[in-house]
């Protein structure tokens, strides 16, 4: 079956974006490494390349946030593919894990050859300053949050949340700058836009959410037909429409008793994914970027 069908447009760079990636440049004169997250589900669709641009040889830690929605066994593999010298990357379920010691231990590893040169200047070492980057809804607020053990940033289950630049303090050793989450003007290719359409990272108000649907049923139609035969307990048909007229059947999902509700059943499926329903899926494969 091909995964394949007419052009998806989606484009989103609002004006505080712009703003934010301003903000983010001056700022980064003052930092001293960056802490990136991306999505543990779709590690290369949630890399920003304007952050590779910005970060301008800092020493990164790259988060593979939300592990408990993605397959184990591909996180492992991404771990070992972004792994590089001055890049260290750690998979984390930000809300139940104790991230606070793995996330120091980390930072201070890739800023030891910086305090090590410090003391031997005779200057004492002060707060690692690390700049948090990253896409929306990734978790950025929710991991400073997290670490800091307070609640300062505000967080939700929703694109565009933080809107300004904020500085935290972890401890003595660490602060943290949360950014508000950014993407870039154009997606290279149409896939990224959908994985990210898919992950929660875009505004489901300017997204196609039918044709955003119809590639993920595809996807996992074509990837793991097991998974949507078990939640949905339906007979897959070839056809991704077929499929979703089924799962409205199942679910009851009519107008007036009998027309077919298109839109609630493709926002269910859409939620239903996000939502981890239909279990712990990566959408893309380490061997095959
Ligand atoms: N399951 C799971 N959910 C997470 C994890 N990390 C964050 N979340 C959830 O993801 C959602 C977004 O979190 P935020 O911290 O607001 O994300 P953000 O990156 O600051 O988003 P913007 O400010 O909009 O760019 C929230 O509902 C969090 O509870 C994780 O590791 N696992
Ligand atoms: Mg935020």
């Amino acid at each position: 079956m091909e995964n394949k069908q007419d052009t998806i447009r989606i484009q989103w760079f609002p004006g505080h974006m712009t703003k934010a990636k301003r903000e983010m440049q001056e700022k980064m004169k003052m930092v001293d490494m960056v802490i990136e997250l991306r999505d543990a589900r779709i590690p290369n669709a949630s890399k920003n390349p304007m952050i590779e641009e910005l970060c301008n040889q800092k020493p990164r830690l790259i988060i593979l946030s939300k592990k408990d929605k993605a397959d184990a066994l591909e996180t492992r593999k991404w771990i070992t593919k972004l792994q590089k010298e001055d890049v260290k990357v750690l998979a984390l379920d930000i809300i139940k894990e104790n991230i606070t010691p793995k996330v120091v231990e980390a930072s201070q590893e890739l800023m030891k050859a910086k305090i090590e040169r410090m003391k031997r200047r005779g200057i004492r070492p002060r707060a690692i300053r690390a700049m948090v980057v990253g896409v929306p809804n990734v978790g950025k607020s929710t991991f400073i949050n997290r670490i800091s053990k307070k609640k300062i940033a505000v967080t939700g289950d929703r694109p565009g949340v933080t809107k300004s630049l904020q500085w935290s303090k972890v401890n003595a050793n660490l602060e943290l700058l949360d950014t508000p989450g950014v993407l870039w003007p154009k997606f290279e290719d149409e896939k990224v836009g959908v994985l990210l359409a898919v992950s929660g990272a875009i505004r489901d108000e300017i997204l196609p959410l039918e044709e955003v649907a119809a590639w993920a049923m595809r996807f996992l139609m074509q990837h793991k037909p097991e998974l949507l035969e078990k939640r949905y307990a339906i007979e897959l048909d070839e056809d991704p429409y077929s499929n979703f007229t089924k799962i409205a059947e199942k679910r009851g999902f009519l107008k007036n008793g009998k027309e077919i509700d298109f839109k609630r059943t493709i926002e269910t499926f859409l939620r239903e994914i996000r939502d981890d329903r239909l279990g712990s899926i990566t959408w893309e494969n380490a061997d095959e970027v």
